[in-house]
């Protein structure tokens, strides 16, 4: 089912086409899609083949920041809608979420900052390339349950486990946990660090700060 609408969404990303990209999520919204299948089936097979090219060379700068604000676009207009279908009231959880220092990829993390409010949690989004230092000062100030690391480059990755540390050296662990996300982020990377949590998608990082704060 709505093969040809995903198709047609991926190539909007493709394309660098944001016009075309946010009028197909409103195309989607109004045939009652799902805003999540609507962004994993359609936009992120098209932000995907992009990024595969650009690691081949067969794509460019121009083309990666393009597809970027397509992706953008596209997701910005699905949110309202992920939002409104949260319906839990009570508070779960107190999360602090950052796309760590160096990194300015935004849009996975922005996702899963989207999913967290509309399940329940207080989310404090710090933005990009946030340094480890200031995170944690947030976590401080809020008394985190969570404090939420995204990380889309292997170079910012090692930071996630700085997050850790200065955690625990500041005896903030084990009471607040760490999630951390992003596509090179690997299970067997987070038992390495130390880290409290994983998940692959923003679905899967509701229910793993779902656990985390029952723990
Ligand atoms: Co960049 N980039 N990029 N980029 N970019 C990647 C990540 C890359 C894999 C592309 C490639 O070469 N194939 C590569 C990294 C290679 C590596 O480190 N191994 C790369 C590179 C190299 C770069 C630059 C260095 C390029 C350059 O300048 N030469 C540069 C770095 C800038 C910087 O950060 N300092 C750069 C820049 C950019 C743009 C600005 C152009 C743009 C980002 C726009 C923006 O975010 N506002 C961009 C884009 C668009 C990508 C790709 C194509 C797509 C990322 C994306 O938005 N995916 C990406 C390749 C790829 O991933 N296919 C690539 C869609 C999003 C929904 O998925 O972000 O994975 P994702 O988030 C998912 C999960 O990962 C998870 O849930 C999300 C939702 O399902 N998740 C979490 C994410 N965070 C989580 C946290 C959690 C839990 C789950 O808990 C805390």
């Amino acid at each position: 089912m709505h093969e040809e609408l995903f198709k047609a969404m991926a190539q909007s990303i493709i394309d660098g086409d944001d016009e075309q990209a946010g009028e197909l999520a409103r195309k989607a919204l109004e045939m009652g899609i799902d805003p999540l299948d609507a962004i994993d089936r359609g936009f992120v097979p098209g932000v995907d083949f992009v990024g595969d090219q650009f690691s081949c060379g067969d794509a460019f700068l121009p083309e990666l920041v393009m597809a970027g604000e397509a992706m953008k676009t596209a997701v910005s207009a699905l949110e309202p809608e992920m939002s409104r279908r949260g319906s839990q009231r009570e508070v779960q959880g107190v999360v602090v979420l950052a796309t760590i220092q160096g990194d300015i990829h935004d849009i996975g993390k922005t996702l899963v900052g989207t999913m967290l409010s509309s399940s329940g949690f207080k989310v404090h989004d710090m933005g990009v390339d946030v340094p480890v230092a200031n995170l944690v000062a947030k976590a401080r100030e809020v008394d985190a349950d969570i404090v939420a690391v995204s990380s889309l480059l292997t170079t910012t990755m090692v930071r996630q486990r700085d997050v850790v540390k200065l955690l625990d050296e500041m005896g903030l662990r084990p009471k607040m946990k760490v999630m951390v996300g992003g596509a090179p982020v690997t299970r067997e990377w987070v038992a390495e660090i130390g880290a409290d949590g994983y998940s692959e998608d923003a679905i899967g990082a509701v229910t793993v700060a779902k656990e985390l704060v029952k723990a």
